[in-house]
């Protein structure tokens, strides 16, 4: 089951209660993630506090729990180990947010409709902000009871790698790099696999690999991950220049003007839009195996496609 129609017409409005489920499990997971807001010193709790708690699609959390039930439909929920998961992602996400928009990065003051954490608290309490989610991520990755064919170490390992230097940092470091120079989409492409397919690669994977997926299983949802992190971006660049601040909960048109590494700088509109259809696609290939258990995942391929925030 992978063409679009097909996808669809197993109910869209199926999906919104679904990704509302979803989203609500995982937000009561991250408000106890966290140290609360009373702990000393009361403000970097509050700062975490802030930002992870101030909105977002929840999209990384959600394919962890997505990717599990690609894998084991029928325990994929009650497994104790996927909602650390899903928390730790999100809270990865949320750090490389507060220290993109820093001045000395992007220079953002709205994030999830909201001032920024630096606007908030300072440069100094956002980065340690940063630093204090990408630790706690790890914390409660190390709490996780691994399934049979994927020790701790493995998870751990691969968080590391997909949050360091060769993905998540590297993709951020070729984008300031890459700020006003002229580039080749191949460029744009290296940019777009480590600074956001990585994170959602690793999502997926994590989620797999608790419900103790075969070798078969977790190469399915790596290339669904590869292609759709790739698709996401170039969405991410088609909104950045089609949509408003508002309507983002962030501040639009901001790449155009920094000459930002982007796919319509590259390629126009047109032909990013069909590159992000094609991917897609070939996301939805991916699944092919996995059989109807993967159904939320194609509808949440689908639905990124033609989303408007
Ligand atoms: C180590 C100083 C230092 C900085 C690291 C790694 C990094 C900073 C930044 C990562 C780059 C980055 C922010 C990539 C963008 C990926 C992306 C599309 C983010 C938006 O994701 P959504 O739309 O956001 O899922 P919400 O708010 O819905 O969670």
């Amino acid at each position: 089951m992978t063409s679009r129609k097909a996808i669809r017409s197993q109910g869209v409005d199926g999906l919104s209660a679904y990704l509302e489920k979803q989203r609500k499990l995982v937000e009561k997971a991250l408000a106890k993630a966290m140290p609360a807001a009373s702990a000393r010193p009361i403000t970097i709790h509050a700062a975490m506090r802030y930002s992870v708690l101030g909105g977002g699609k929840r999209l990384r959390p959600i394919l962890v729990l997505a990717a599990a039930e690609a894998v084991d439909f029928e325990r994929a929920e009650n497994l104790p180990s996927i909602l650390p998961a899903a928390c730790a992602v999100e809270l990865i996400h949320t750090y490389s947010l507060i220290h993109d928009d820093l001045p000395c990065m992007d220079n953002d003051d709205l994030r999830r409709g909201r001032p920024t954490s630096h606007k908030v608290y300072g440069e100094g309490v956002a980065i340690l902000t940063g630093d204090a989610l990408l630790t706690r991520a790890f914390a409660l990755l190390a709490e996780i009871t691994p399934a049979k064919r994927y020790p701790l170490s493995i998870l751990l390992q691969e968080t590391a790698v997909a949050a360091g230097s060769l993905q998540l940092i590297a993709g951020q470091v070729a984008d300031l790099e890459a700020e006003g120079r002229k580039l080749k989409i191949a460029d744009v492409r290296f940019i777009h696999e480590r600074k956001t397919a990585a994170m959602i690669v690793l999502s997926l994977r994590l989620g797999a690999m608790i419900a103790n997926a075969t070798p078969g299983q977790l190469k399915a949802v790596t290339q669904f991950g590869e292609a759709l992190g790739l698709a996401f971006q170039i969405i991410d660049d088609i909104l950045d220049v089609t949509q408003s601040s508002q309507q983002l909960g962030k501040s639009a048109g901001k790449d155009l003007k920094a000459s930002k590494a982007t796919y319509p700088a590259v390629i126009g509109l047109e032909a990013s839009r069909k590159e992000a259809d094609r991917l897609t696609k070939k996301a939805l290939s991916a699944l092919k195996g996995l059989g109807s258990k993967s159904t939320r995942l194609a509808q949440i391929a689908d639905q990124l496609l033609g989303r408007s925030s």
